[in-house]
């Protein structure tokens, strides 16, 4: 019975979308549901190395190099107060608000919307001084998953970014370099809820953020560049992003 119910969520979950007609849909499925079981992974067994720390948020590295090119994979974790985890992957996802809080971009163009919950994203980055431009072309999934370990506790959300190929800007094209990159967003909400019983407001939200992302950046830079860029670039995103959905969240109804 409870087999079935869990079958039957994960059914509604799936076909909520109008994903699953796309020929891109089985490699966004498991890569997504693959991300998510690499997020809930820890980070203890002395493969992951502590790289930034800010109060709650803590960042780790693991040095990877192929060809001779770093390709650092990276855990971060953070818990952030008075939002969810719906609204953390919502503006995440959402490329209306991107400028807002992606420093790196010069530019970004949705290539296709799969569905709402799934597009093909074109971004050309900064320059970053005397390496050659980046451009990254990925698709782009945000879903909702039932808790399958603590079935009273709130629904995990992950958005998922993976780089694809797309006839309207092939790699070949331009003196830009095209990144690869494999990122994830997963956030749970917790509610401590109030003693006396009341409503639910924003201060008893918290939320817990997992984000993963692999990008190898194509062509050649220096590793020890890359690794400066690294070490200034993620905690930069991840603060900035995290207080922009809290201000943007603000005096908003929550959003489950
Ligand atoms: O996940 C993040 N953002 C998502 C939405 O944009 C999406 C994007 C991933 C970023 C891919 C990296 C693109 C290359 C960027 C190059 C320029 C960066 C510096 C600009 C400074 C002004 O998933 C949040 C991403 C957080 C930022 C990640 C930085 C990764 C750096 C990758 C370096 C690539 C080589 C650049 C050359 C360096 C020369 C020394």
């Amino acid at each position: 019975q409870q087999y079935l119910e869990r079958l039957k969520n994960k059914q509604v979950v799936r076909f909520a979308s109008q994903a699953p007609a796309h020929p891109l849909w089985p490699e966004i499925e498991r890569v997504t549901l693959e991300q998510l079981q690499y997020a809930r992974l820890g980070v203890e067994g002395g493969v992951w190395q502590l790289f930034a720390e800010d109060g709650e948020m803590k960042m780790y590295k693991r040095e990877e190099e192929v060809d001779g090119l770093a390709v650092d994979p990276l855990k971060a974790v953070h818990t952030v107060k008075g939002v969810t985890g719906r609204e953390m992957t919502h503006y995440f996802f959402s490329p209306d608000v991107r400028f807002e809080w992606e420093t790196t971009l010069e530019q970004m163009k949705v290539l296709e919307t799969i569905a709402d919950d799934t597009l093909v994203i074109l971004q050309i980055h900064k320059r970053v001084w005397p390496a050659s431009q980046r451009d990254a072309l990925f698709w782009s999934h945000v879903r909702r998953v039932p808790n399958d370990t603590d079935r009273d506790a709130q629904d995990i959300w992950i958005a998922c970014n993976h780089s694809t190929e797309h006839h309207e800007a092939p790699s070949n094209e331009g003196k830009m370099v095209r990144v690869a990159l494999t990122v994830c967003l997963v956030c749970q909400t917790s509610i401590e809820p109030p003693a006396d019983g009341g409503p639910v407001t924003r201060d008893h939200l918290t939320c817990k953020i997992t984000y993963c992302s692999v990008v190898n950046p194509g062509g050649w830079v220096p590793t020890s560049a890359l690794r400066a860029v690294y070490k200034r670039e993620y905690p930069k995103f991840l603060k900035r992003f995290t207080q922009y959905v809290k201000d943007r969240c603000d005096k908003q109804p929550i959003l489950f």
